[in-house]
């Protein structure tokens, strides 16, 4: 990268930080960034997707909300006494910044990027603190965190079509103190618009999930996985749609609790809705038709009371610790038990269907 500010030097006001939303509490430098931290136990690096505020010219809030692997990390430093040393990067390879978005605690993001691309991630070692810094990126801020010294932070017009609740509380946050400034020549400044479904980022959000929960039932062992969809209409998040083809009584009732159980499932999930291998996924219109003519409500609900919400769902108890959200799972399946017992759907006579197929032009409606 050809510019640096270090010291004194260093004014995050050199670049356009826009704020987005009328009643934000602040300007935004981070809708799209990562940052980039170290697990001082196993020394194993990092990556996540954190709101970034810019508070003045050195120091960004950052909303790692609670339980995040980074938020575990940062509690490791904590423990330690010692301030957490981070990087946060602002655009480069979109790879990387979807991975930073992943929930994954196996495997590395730079390793899931390098490998989709076929190639290692080209990065160079920050001057500050040691960490590793994409080669390609626009703009980097090196620096720490200190888990001791919390700053008000937000509101923010978040992903939910919601400001986040700061407006009734405040709600402090750890800051990245930033000790040097990396960026190109005429850096692009990548924002998300976040805001109402959908935009970009709930395609961001719908993209990875989708993926990872599909990911996680195959890597659960579980059979006849036919699609996944995490719609974006539903903010990429709350709601997930698995079509099956049935292989056993059952069959469906365990995939429902199995989205649940997965890692990408159990964060936030709402609802999952299952249908039959002739209905894709992502096909809202065949979906809501099966919850019209196959799903019961006694026969096909499951509640579950308890399961980790995120804080940021305007539909939790305000006066709660916003911690805990209930889930349903919807079977919209045809029980296989039912065998010849099953409704006979209508289906075109296909000899008749060709025939007026052959004649279309002669009736004059081409
Ligand atoms: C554009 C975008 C913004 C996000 N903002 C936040 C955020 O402000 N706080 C947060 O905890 N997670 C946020 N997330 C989700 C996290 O990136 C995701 O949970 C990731 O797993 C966090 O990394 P970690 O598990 O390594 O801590 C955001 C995701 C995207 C795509
Ligand atoms: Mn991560």
């Amino acid at each position: 990268m050809e510019n640096i500010q270090e010291g004194d030097d260093v004014n995050l006001e050199k670049f356009p930080v826009p704020k987005f939303f009328p009643m934000d509490g602040g300007r935004y430098i981070g809708t799209t960034v990562f940052i980039i931290v170290r697990d001082p136990e196993t020394n194993e690096v990092n990556l996540g997707t954190y709101r970034m505020q810019m508070l003045d010219g050195k120091r960004c809030g950052v909303q790692i909300l609670p339980g995040k692997r980074g938020d575990r990390i940062m509690k490791k430093y904590k423990k330690l006494g010692q301030k957490m040393p981070a990087v946060a990067v602002i655009g480069c390879d979109p790879l990387l910044m979807l991975a930073g978005s992943l929930m994954t605690s196996k495997a590395s993001e730079l390793e899931i990027a390098g490998s989709i691309r076929g190639e290692a991630v080209q990065y160079i070692t920050s001057a500050v603190n040691g960490l590793p810094i994409p080669a390609d990126a626009e703009i980097v801020l090196e620096g720490e965190i200190d888990p001791e010294n919390l700053q008000p932070e937000g509101p923010f017009g978040e992903y939910t079509g919601y400001y986040s609740d700061e407006f009734h509380k405040v709600i402090k946050k750890p800051c990245l103190e930033v000790k040097r400034v990396l960026h190109r020549n005429n850096p692009v400044l990548w924002q998300s618009s976040v805001g109402r479904p959908v935009t970009d980022m709930h395609m961001l959000l719908a993209f990875g999930r989708t993926a990872t929960l599909w990911t996680d039932l195959e890597t659960m062992r579980i059979p006849g996985i036919k699609s996944v969809y995490v719609p974006p209409e539903a903010a990429g998040r709350f709601w997930a749609i698995v079509s099956i083809k049935q292989a056993y009584p059952g069959h469906s009732s365990q995939v429902g609790a199995a989205v649940l159980a997965s890692t990408t499932g159990q964060y936030g999930t709402k609802g999952v809705i299952i249908v039959d291998d002739d209905i894709k996924a992502d096909d809202w219109g065949r979906v809501m038709w099966a919850l019209g003519v196959r799903y019961d409500p006694l026969r096909g609900t499951e509640i579950i009371k308890r399961g980790r919400s995120t804080v940021l769902d305007p539909a939790l108890d305000p006066d709660s610790n916003r911690l805990i959200n209930p889930r349903i799972i919807m079977d919209a399946t045809i029980p296989m038990e039912w065998g010849d017992r099953r409704p006979i759907e209508i289906k075109l006579d296909e000899g008749m269907a060709e025939k007026v197929k052959a004649r279309w032009k002669e009736y004059g409606i081409d």
